[in-house]
């Protein structure tokens, strides 16, 4: 038996130390894999196995994960790849298992970030009401973005935090939960992440696609359905883009055995009517008790019916429509929520009420201190909403944050008092602003009137949010 000097604790026999050299010989280092991508090279598997293998055990340097990320930032990744650092990145950490008679039916949704994307609460349970299993696993507002899990935390008592053997108990009681990620989940991703956020590396499509796809590896799906957004509130401000981003996505997913299929949509305005994560949960709770946007139920139905439709639950996308469609109307999916509430700390009157036909929201969720009405200047047609202002106004007035794990305030937001392609008069009110101390600026107030788009009746056309729907390969 000898000792490797590499690894000192580990006794191997002579075939198998020799043949330990001849491997950590053809192993680069860390500053030639750096310096390997830099020049435009192809990382092999072992090569990305190997950093991210030093990411995990701590052994690489910041300065050298930044190194690397700026690297490949800049030279790209091809599939394969791409393909190898979602799948090691997954094997960082724990991979969830559940019970064999799930088979065929654990899924989730992703979305690339919107303004008033409150899409999550009510597909969640419209699935779980349909039969599948949904281990949500959300995150927190992003930029100018919202996030599921900060519009969750405004219901009092909500824990976002289960451990995995939570998530199974509630999958199997309820069918879905939307939670946070756990300390042991893609801790790769975690790095990763952070340095990709102060080195000016977010913007890449294989590290974007790594950092997504890992985690919906490491819960074990059957399918997932990605919402790539584009437009002016969006990351990717472009459908080209956006595409190419969906593709990298699709493909990856596929490529680790999920089916995994995409819907393009727009992403300009707000979704829905209102804007905030009080707000938006009620939004959420009106649509599961049968009221609610159109443009909201679109989505809803669109990207419940592709997991349907994956999962073999429907034939095909109109009886998946169909199936969604039900489980809001018939108010299915407003049970799962609420039980899906309750089993995630949720008291059972505060669930109750929530989901009663008449609820006084405000009795629970926290209302701000002010309501403001901006009126319009003039007459026209509602024709659009800048989406990004409000929401960079609103994010500045509290609703998100600045730095991670900064509070934020869930009464903050806004609400659309009219509907897109509504005649206003000047003077009408179009926007209710829900604001504390500070309340709005006068430059905030006339930020906030810019994003006002009014036109003529002769230039009003319904878009559907929905631009394409991108099938698994
Ligand atoms: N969300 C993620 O989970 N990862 C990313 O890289 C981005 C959004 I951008």
């Amino acid at each position: 038996m000898t000792q490797s000097s590499r690894f000192p604790h580990i006794n191997l026999d002579k075939q198998s130390s020799s043949m330990l050299r001849v491997f950590l010989a053809a192993m680069l280092s860390i500053p030639d894999l750096i310096k390997k991508k830099r020049d435009g090279g192809k990382l092999n598997d072992g090569d990305i196995k190997s950093f991210v293998e030093a990411l995990t055990s701590g052994s690489i340097q910041d300065c050298q994960t930044g190194a690397m990320l700026m690297a490949i930032w800049q030279q790209g990744m091809d599939a394969h790849e791409t393909a190898t650092l979602t799948k090691e990145m997954m094997l960082s950490g724990d991979v969830m298992s559940w019970p064999g008679e799930w088979a065929g039916l654990v899924v989730d949704k992703h979305s690339t970030g919107g303004v008033g994307d409150k899409v999550s609460l009510v597909l969640a349970p419209a699935l779980a009401a349909c039969g599948c299993k949904v281990p949500m696993i959300s995150g927190r507002g992003l930029a100018h973005t919202g996030g599921t899990l900060d519009k969750l935390e405004s219901i009092p008592g909500f824990s976002i935090h289960q451990s995995a053997e939570q998530v199974r108990a509630i999958l199997s009681s309820v069918g879905c939960c939307i939670v946070g990620q756990t300390e042991t989940l893609v801790p790769a991703d975690r790095i990763l992440y952070a340095t990709r956020d102060i080195t000016g590396t977010v913007d890449s499509l294989p590290l974007i696609t790594g950092s997504i796809i890992s985690k919906k590896g490491a819960e074990s799906l059957t399918a997932l359905v990605l919402d790539v957004k584009f437009g002016r509130a969006a990351l990717y401000k472009d459908l080209h883009s956006a595409k190419e981003l969906a593709h990298f996505l699709v493909k990856a997913g596929n490529e680790l055995g999920i089916r995994t299929g995409a819907v393009l949509s727009r992403m300009d305005g707000v979704i829905g009517r209102s804007v905030g994560n009080s707000l938006e949960v009620i939004e959420a709770l009106d649509l599961l008790k049968g009221g609610g946007q159109q443009d909201l139920m679109e989505l809803v139905t669109t990207l419940g019916a592709l997991l349907l439709v994956m999962t073999g639950l429907a034939a095909d996308q109109s009886e998946g429509r169909r199936k969604i469609s039900q489980a809001v109307i018939g108010g299915g999916a407003l049970l799962k929520f609420q039980a899906m509430m309750e089993a995630q700390g949720v008291a059972k009157e505060t669930a109750r009420a929530l989901c009663c036909a008449h609820a006084d929201y405000f009795k629970i969720l926290r209302k701000a201190k002010n309501q403001l009405d901006l009126t319009a200047s003039r007459d026209g047609v509602l024709m659009d909403m800048d989406g990004l202002i409000l929401a960079e106004v609103l994010h500045k007035l509290g609703a998100g944050r600045s730095k991670a794990g900064q509070p934020i305030n869930h009464s903050v937001g806004a609400e659309l008092l009219l509907s897109l392609g509504q005649k206003i008069t000047k003077g009408t009110p179009w926007l209710r602003v829900h604001c504390e101390e500070p309340t709005p600026s006068p430059d905030q107030i006339q930020r906030l009137q810019s994003a006002l788009v009014l036109g003529s009746v002769a230039d009003w056309k319904r878009q559907s949010l929905v631009q394409e729907v991108m099938l698994p390969f």
